[in-house]
């Protein structure tokens, strides 16, 4: 059994002493979730504004999916896919008829989702669009996050994500986000397989691009029979007031890649859903992971899904969104500190008036804990603000009222 720690901190030391020093976490010792709350080993309760990067969307421990969880654990966890079990064909069929494809192929790390996805198109370009051996390029966009792997750092321009991990990864064209001209010009080359991009830019600071930049670019992919490899795993199911992001334009990507809440955050799954065509250019033993598509992951993603459809959270989403986003606009008006207010759905974020590296945004979000709500800055100068989509008009009030009493009275 595991010890227990005596204070808030003794978990930090511990965690400084022990643990690699790759997160800057705010100074928050977290010990229980539930819906929209966290509370710290101190019993102070919070308004979680992170949702643990959406993938908490169905509110933290939800009981029908944490039953799931213990009872399937009970039952049987991991098989490897040496043999079949009763529960992955089942989720298999759930995700293809919830989202609309043939098949499905279950990973457990957004990261893995998005190596799968380029190994699909990369195959499908060899195998079925001709492309010369070795010679493939994904068209990818600035300022993307699609995960830490050293294959997917190869398309970044991050430095921060970036620097000091070469070499890497060639068969990367990285062109400007939500600019259409730059897809018309990259699309042409007939080395291009696929284009990878995420329909609002999460990490880059809830970026929304141009109505009609989607379907412009699922356009000129089947003008330039380019797959579009669509990351959808931050804002994805229900997240931005539609199940998928692309829905608000009618997009269907030829490759939809899924993570996060599809466990409703009890434990690591992703997927990648396409079409007969694509998927199965890949054969048995050319890829595949230890974890994925376990029983134990197959029970959970059903429930998980199953929960957001029955308390329709992007009905929810979409409604309180425009709530909050209201809010902040009107508290824009009030302030010198936000100089913009930008999201869709529960996928927000305010953008303060200070340099990236100023610790204006983190000093906020240090006061905004204090005052019981949990945000944490993004690119220095940007708040992403994204509660689990179960949230109340009510608890959005009182939300926005904390934010505004912080942003208000801020000194720098
Ligand atoms: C970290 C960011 C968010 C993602 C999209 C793939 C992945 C992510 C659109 C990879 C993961 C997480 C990773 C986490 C923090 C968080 C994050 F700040 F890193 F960029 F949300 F914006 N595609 N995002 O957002 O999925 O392998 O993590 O399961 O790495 O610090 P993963």
């Amino acid at each position: 059994m595991l010890a227990t720690i005596t204070s808030g901190q003794e978990a930090i030391a511990l965690e400084e002493k022990y643990g690699a020093h790759n997160y800057h976490p705010l100074p928050v010792v977290l010990t229980k979730g539930e819906g929209v709350f966290l509370w710290d080993v101190d019993g102070k309760r919070y308004y979680d504004f992170l949702s643990a990067y959406s993938a908490v969307n169905q509110g933290h421990c939800h009981p029908r999916i944490i039953n799931t969880l213990i009872d399937q654990a009970k039952e049987l966890t991991l098989t490897s896919r040496a043999f079949y079990n009763d529960k992955l064909g089942l989720a298999e069929k759930f995700v293809c008829e919830t989202f609309g494809y043939n098949k499905a192929l279950f990973m457990n790390s957004g990261a893995e989702a998005n190596e799968t996805a380029i190994k699909l198109a990369r195959k499908w370009g060899y195998t079925k669009k001709g492309i010369e051996a070795n010679k493939a390029i994904i068209v990818a966009v600035k300022n993307n996050f699609h995960g830490r792997t050293t294959a997917i750092i190869s398309a970044s321009n991050d430095s921060l994500a970036t620097k000091n991990f070469g070499p890497f990864m060639p068969g990367f064209e990285i062109v400007n986000y939500d600019d259409i001209s730059a897809l018309e010009k990259a699309l042409t080359n007939k080395n291009v397989c696929g284009l990878w991009i995420e329909p609002i830019q999460g990490e880059a600071g809830v970026y929304v691009p141009q109505d009609g930049y989607l379907k412009a670019a699922e356009k000129l992919c089947k003008q330039n029979n380019v797959l579009l490899m669509m990351d959808e795993i931050q804002t994805g199911i229900a997240r931005t007031g539609k199940m998928l992001a692309g829905d608000h334009e009618n997009v269907r990507p030829d490759l939809l890649i899924l993570g996060k809440a599809l466990s409703g955050g009890v434990l690591p799954i992703s997927l990648v859903l396409a079409d007969d065509e694509i998927m199965l250019v890949i054969k048995p033993g050319e890829h595949g992971s230890t974890f994925g598509g376990n029983p134990l992951a197959a029970a959970v993603v059903v429930e998980a899904m199953l929960v957001v459809k029955d308390e329709k959270l992007a009905e929810n989403a979409e409604r309180m969104g425009v709530v909050f986003r209201h809010r902040m606009n009107a508290l824009k008006k009030k302030t010198e500190l936000i100089t913009l207010v930008r999201g869709k759905g529960l996928l927000n974020a305010i953008v303060i008036n200070d340099t990236e590296d100023s610790q204006t945004a983190w000093n906020i979000c240090l006061k905004l804990a204090e005052n019981g709500l949990l945000a944490k800055p993004t690119h220095g100068n940007i708040i992403r603000l994204a509660p689990p989509l179960v949230i109340t008009e009510e608890q959005v009030h009182e939300c926005c009222d904390i934010i505004e009493k912080i942003i208000v009275g801020f000194l720098r």
